[in-house]
């Protein structure tokens, strides 16, 4: 129900992922630089600080408890990456200004959790975790990229495997087997609120789910305990003088339709508290679909980049994508010895160029046909980061709105956008910088129907 970045017309009929071909419909949005990354694997390329990082995390959830899988393909159904985790029709997260599709039935997968209803079903071991490379239309900035990567990882116990059938006393008794830690955890919320986070009464106990939650939280918190502790050593050896400030972690209730009760990990960082994870018990109707109803668990999902970008100190998620080798370089022997791991020092950045683009937006009446016109009543900020990145590509450092105002008599919408072009690669020359201009403001005309200030 929302407009499509490009025209159908100039779609192509087929398109390519992995080798396999697929059939585009009237839904396909997917720009060419965006199906170009699906073969990149970064998170599977050694010595690569998302590479690394997953290691890191993998080895805090070891076999065999949890197995790990990374070679899903990006191409998955609405079942699977909606539908499967209990997403209501009308989920905004569906909505093509929000996801990529290749048709109305196919996208590009928007979080690992896609693939919890399969792995669930296969019931392997106790455990899994998927890292994989993970698509959303999103704003463009320096912690925000329309593809960036994703870990799952979920834990169960089978109700009638656990010895003398207490299911709850298994779950406290596996949590004694975790590691302690001494990180201050400010977590001033009940594990289950009636109203904001509730228990799945019609399937767990009150001790069930606190002990789910219980094990889910202590192992998350190690996990991040043990990137803190890597990125503090890394920085003690760069710097003699480096004083550490004490890690504070805290958590938040959250809200997933495949979770009950759900929460966020954030950790403070640089001033400010960075969300880094989501999680919760599992819905059991997940389990029950997968054709294990007498499994219980829980899941989370955590980015790998917000981690990669505080375990190296990387300050910009573009940085992930480059080919350059003083980027790369850096990295070099790690993933064969994750003890030698090295903060990321900065090279130097090129100078930044502001420029804005000021337009009217069409009036309602004037919106027709098929194409992608952006009127007041459909305007959707994504179509033009979109438009930015697929002309300008990473160039782009930001892209901000300064302005927008409604004209007191025509009522007309009016913005104004300001991009800052910045090559990580090198210094862009004013005539370069004021070519890509102006081929986005060609491209927001074309594609948008907006009209220029
Ligand atoms: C999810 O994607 C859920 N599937 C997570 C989950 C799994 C919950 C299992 C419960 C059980 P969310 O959209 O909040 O949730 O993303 C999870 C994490 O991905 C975030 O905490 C953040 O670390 C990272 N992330 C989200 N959007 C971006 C982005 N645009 N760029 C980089 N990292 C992102
Ligand atoms: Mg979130």
């Amino acid at each position: 129900a929302s407009a499509a970045a490009t025209p159908s017309s100039s779609n192509p009929s087929t398109i390519v992922v992995n080798g396999k071909t697929y059939k585009t419909d009237s839904w396909f949005n997917v720009p060419e630089n965006v199906l170009a990354s699906t073969s990149r694997k970064i998170h599977l390329q050694k010595d690569h600080p998302v590479s690394i990082t997953r290691q890191i995390i993998e080895s805090v959830f070891p076999r065999p408890t949890f197995k790990s899988h990374n070679e899903f393909d990006p191409v998955v159904s609405t079942f699977e990456n909606f539908d499967s985790l209990g997403f209501p029709p009308d989920h905004p997260g569906r909505a093509r200004s929000d996801t990529y599709y290749i048709n109305e039935k196919t996208l590009l997968r928007t979080h690992t959790s896609a693939h919890e209803a399969q792995l669930f079903r296969a019931s392997e071991s106790d455990g899994y975790l998927i890292s994989a490379d993970v698509y959303r239309r999103d704003e463009v900035d320096r912690s925000h990229y329309p593809i960036f990567h994703q870990m799952e990882g979920a834990r169960v116990w089978d109700r009638t495997k656990v010895p003398g059938g207490d299911v709850a006393a298994a779950i406290y008794a596996d949590l004694e087997r975790l590691p302690k830690h001494n990180v201050k955890v400010d977590d001033p919320n009940p594990p289950i609120h009636p109203e904001r986070n509730p228990l799945q009464a019609a399937h767990h106990s009150a001790a069930e789910a606190e002990a789910l939650a219980a094990h889910l939280k202590r192992s998350l918190e190690l996990m991040v305990v043990e990137i803190f502790t890597r990125a503090k050593a890394a920085a003690a050896k760069a710097d003699p003088n480096y004083v550490d400030e004490p890690l504070r972690v805290r958590w938040v209730e959250a809200y997933f339709p495949f979770t009950s009760p759900s929460w966020e990990l954030e950790v403070y960082y640089a001033g400010d508290w960075l969300e880094v994870l989501g999680c919760g018990v599992s819905k059991q109707e997940i389990l029950i679909d997968a054709g294990v109803p007498n499994q219980i668990g829980w899941a989370y999902g955590i980015g790998l980049e917000r981690i990669a970008m505080l375990l190296f100190q990387i300050p910009d998620i573009r940085l992930f994508w480059s080919k350059d080798e003083r980027f790369l370089s850096q990295f070099a022997g790690v993933s064969d010895n994750l003890d030698c791991l090295k903060r990321f020092v900065p090279f130097s950045k090129y100078p930044a160029c502001y420029k804005d683009v000021s337009f009217w937006l069409r009036s309602t009446s004037a919106a027709g046909g098929n194409t992608a016109r952006a009127n007041a009543h459909d305007w959707h900020e994504n179509d033009l980061m979109e438009i930015v990145r697929d002309v300008a590509g990473d160039t782009v450092e930001d892209v901000k709105m300064v302005d927008a105002f409604t004209h007191p008599k025509t009522g007309r919408r009016s913005m104004c956008y300001r991009i800052n072009y910045r090559s990580l690669e090198r210094t862009l020359t004013n005539a370069e910088t004021n070519e890509l201009h102006d081929a986005v403001t060609k491209s927001l005309v074309e594609k948008l129907g907006v009209e220029i200030r």
